[in-house]
């Protein structure tokens, strides 16, 4: 079969992805190792920077996002090593030891690197911090975040009442709270529970349905007093703990590993393996929604790896069909919802998306730029307050469409384009190395 032919092109420092696709279609083949989970990567650069002692890190996440972080705790005094997968090494400078930077810290494009750094630079008492973001952090709500901290006594500034950055922190002794969180966000769970550590008592979030627990697991790793209570979706954090540097095995990132599973199962003929993506259960909400579709998905070699549950994907093309996506298993695959929209335009039916409304802050509002992008291929596409409507069946013709500088928006589009007829031409593609730098050179590796 004649494979597709994908060019990249840049111009002014933007990147457009061609993909052109041949009349009689093109299949997908082979094996692809997705890199480090991006969550837990910021995790560990960040846990490793204020524990005592060295922390090394394999299978870290390149991305733009990571690097952002480890920017941030070297201008604080944390020593990271150059930044590579195969290890890198930090000497941590201890609980309560961040330095005052000399310049604004700056979280680039990443909403994870700012909330969870609030937490920590708000509980250091003595010092100021200003922190900012480009131009879709700093329009991204930090209230949910500032408004906690605040109760625990924190002085935060910014824009709107402390909603949005660029902000100014002066460090202060915190108070324990017990903070209901009114959205299920591991941002807003996590930046509590780091405020915690530096906090007397104990600190406790509770959320509405449980996020991802990364930041529990490698807390309790790193030697934290934790304690969880899945009947109330609780966690408590007892303060004044010392941490200490650990060894962290990063797994492959089952936000990077959806594109592939959602490629596998909407190209005819098509069969590959996903391998050593991260399956802890916070994060498979995106296996149920494939697996409620029809997709014919297989899990080999099962194993435990540093504390977290890994497994080889196999996906197979089938025959897609609609379904709904809304209550608890929302937390568990939010960041894949754009790429799921693509799988539901290849499904038979309607599929009905809600409770979603937090993808339309995002590093785009999610919701209107998945919706516009597929309608511009000829998609039946609505959207919702909180969610999509997608009905599938309609085929895809290849236009211009744009990531609007979103990484999942990027790869999303890039996936439909290689199931849509002619050709796709995807701007501000560059976007993609927020969370996969390599995706372009993986995608052209499977088409045949
Ligand atoms: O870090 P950032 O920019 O917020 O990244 C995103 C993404 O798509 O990569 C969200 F846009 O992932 C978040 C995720 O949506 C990463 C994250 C984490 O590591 O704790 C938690 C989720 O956000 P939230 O707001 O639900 O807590």
């Amino acid at each position: 079969m004649p494979a597709a032919v994908v060019t990249l092109k840049n111009t002014e420092n933007q990147d457009r992805l061609i993909i052109q696709n041949p009349a009689s279609g093109l299949s997908l083949q082979g094996r692809i190792r997705v890199p480090g989970d991006k969550s837990i990567s910021h995790r560990a650069l960040m846990l490793g920077a204020i524990a005592q002692g060295e922390t090394t890190i394999q299978g870290l996440l390149l991305g733009e996002d990571p690097r952002s972080t480890a920017s941030c705790f070297r201008a604080m005094g944390a020593e990271i090593s150059e930044l590579n997968p195969e290890m890198v090494r930090i000497q941590g400078i201890g609980l309560g030891c961040l330095q005052e930077p000399t310049s604004v810290l700056d979280a680039g494009n990443s909403g994870t690197t700012l909330r969870l750094m609030l937490g920590l630079l708000a509980s250091h008492p003595g010092r100021f911090f200003a922190v900012t973001g480009d131009s879709s952090l700093r329009s991204r709500p930090m209230s949910r975040v500032v408004k906690p901290l605040q109760e625990m006594g924190a002085q935060i500034w910014g824009r709107q009442d402390g909603s949005l950055a660029p902000l100014a922190i002066q460090g202060q002794q915190l108070r324990p709270i017990h903070y209901h969180s009114p959205i299920a966000s591991a941002q807003v769970k996590s930046c509590i529970l780091l405020a915690g550590l530096m906090v007397e008592g104990q600190t406790t979030v509770t959320e509405p349905a449980l996020s991802r627990d990364h930041s529990e697991r490698m807390l309790r790793a790193f030697g934290a007093e934790l304690s969880i209570d899945p009947q109330t979706n609780s966690v408590t954090i007892t303060g004044s703990a010392k941490l200490q540097g650990q060894p962290v095995i990063v797994p492959g990132d089952i936000s990077s590993a959806a594109f592939w599973l959602v490629a596998g199962a909407i190209v005819p003929g098509s069969e590959l393996c996903v391998e050593n993506v991260g399956i802890n259960p916070t994060r498979t909400g995106i296996l149920e929604a494939l697996e409620r579709m029809g997709a014919d998905i297989q899990m080999e070699n099962q194993r435990v790896v540093a504390g977290e549950p890994v497994a080889d994907l196999r996906v197979r093309s089938s025959a897609l069909k609609a379904c709904e996506i809304a209550g608890e298993l929302i937390p568990q695959l939010i960041d894949e919802i754009p790429i799921l929209a693509v799988a539901a335009v290849f499904a038979q039916g309607t599929t009905v998306i809600r409770d979603a409304a937090e993808l339309r802050v995002k590093e785009s509002d999610r919701i209107a730029v998945m919706a516009s992008q597929l309608n511009r291929m000829g998609a039946k596409v609505t959207e919702r307050p909180d969610g999509l409507e997608i009905t599938g069946g309609t085929p895809l013709i290849g236009t211009d469409v744009d990531s609007h500088t979103d990484h999942r928006i990027a790869m999303s589009l890039a996936i439909a384009a290689l199931n849509a007829e002619g050709t796709t031409t995807i701007g501000r593609a560059e976007a993609a190395a927020i969370s996969y730098p390599d995706f372009f050179q993986s995608l052209i590796g499977i088409i045949r």
